[in-house]
């Protein structure tokens, strides 16, 4: 039987899920083999997704960009009787950052009823504003970066010098960082890890308070999950970087100038995300081991009841062997 909403809390199922790609992942942490760390993730993650009662289609599979293992777009997930729903995964959001053993990389599912979630196609790239509950609603992406910041300062009750933007560090970021140091903003560069980066922006507790830049279209579409379960905002709009993007962007009828906001990323009225830290980052510690032991710190959200829970999970990794 298909159900077409959420007839339970699928939180803790999804934490499970991340969990043990996290493990999985981390299990390669600093040996140089970002395919390694992204395979265990993805197998681990396709496994358990499989065993949840969910009729679920990935609409977001990260991977394509940087042509690494992955669950595909449009591959059907769960047991394949519970709510019809959207699935956008990232198996390790920050296989580079493992595989030196850098930190902010984690593992992530967002789950939304069936047709709401935003498809990117092949535009990898989108330009991002993201902020917390605080600061939601006073953003806007085609205002000047000046304007954005003194607005959030404004909501949060900060000085401008004592607000922290979080910005990718990449070359196509550099007017970014350029104008933020003009309005004497605080910055922190990230090389890596824009989902958890964007949830940062959005939790008390990380003294970061606004993401800022040109970062992968799928991150933006999980972060906008995150978003609607945290009361936050993420505008974004698609980046077209070369001719060829620019050419797809056109013949597809892809408009770069529109603003997308977190509802035309995420729809409908239910979401789920739920992340797991593989190494440490913000406000999520990573993966640990012990004799014959895995700890792992996770995090669930729900969009319905704004329900945000944080997991610590020992896991006996012997039991689990069936040792
Ligand atoms: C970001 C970051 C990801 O992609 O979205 C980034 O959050 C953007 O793409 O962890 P480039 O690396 O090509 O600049 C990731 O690094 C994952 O690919």
């Amino acid at each position: 039987m298909t159900v077409s909403t959420f007839d339970q809390n699928y939180a803790l199922d999804l934490a499970q899920v991340t969990e043990r790609a996290a493990i999985a992942a981390a299990h390669w942490q600093g040996r140089a083999d970002k395919e390694a760390v992204d395979q265990a993730a993805v197998d681990e993650m396709r496994l358990r997704l499989n065993a949840i009662r969910l009729d679920g289609v990935v609409v977001i599979g990260e991977g394509e960009k940087d042509r690494a293992p992955m669950l595909h777009n449009g591959e059907r997930v769960g047991s394949g009787n519970g709510a019809q729903v959207d699935i956008a995964v990232d198996p390790v959001d920050g296989t580079a950052l493992t595989a030196r053993g850098g930190p902010g990389a984690l593992s992530v599912i967002a789950v939304a009823e069936r047709g709401t979630m935003f498809s990117p196609g092949s535009l990898v790239y989108m330009d991002k504003l993201a902020v917390g509950p605080e600061a939601a609603g006073v953003i806007d992406l085609e205002a000047p970066v000046k304007h954005n910041l003194e607005q959030v300062a404004r909501a949060k009750g900060l000085d401008l010098d004592q607000l922290t933007v979080i910005v990718l560090e990449r070359s196509r970021n550099q007017e970014y960082i350029r104008e933020i140091r003009e309005v004497g903003a605080r910055i922190r560069l990230i090389g890596d890890g824009d989902v958890s980066a964007a949830i940062a922006a959005a939790r008390p507790e990380t003294g970061i308070d606004v993401l800022m830049g040109i970062g992968g279209s799928p991150e933006a579409v999980i972060a906008a999950a995150a978003m609607r379960c945290m009361g936050g905002e993420i505008q974004t709009r698609l980046w077209a970087g070369t001719e060829q993007q620019r050419e797809y962007a056109a013949d597809h009828g892809l408009d770069l100038q529109r603003v997308i906001t977190t509802l035309d990323l995420v729809g409908g009225d239910e979401a789920y995300l739920a992340a797991t830290g593989v190494t440490s980052g913000e406000f999520l510690r990573g993966v640990e081991f012990g004799h014959d032991q895995a700890v792992t710190h996770s995090v669930t959200m729900q969009a319905s009841t704004g329900a945000i829970r944080y997991i610590t999970t020992y896991h006996s990794l012997a039991r689990e062997r069936g040792d």
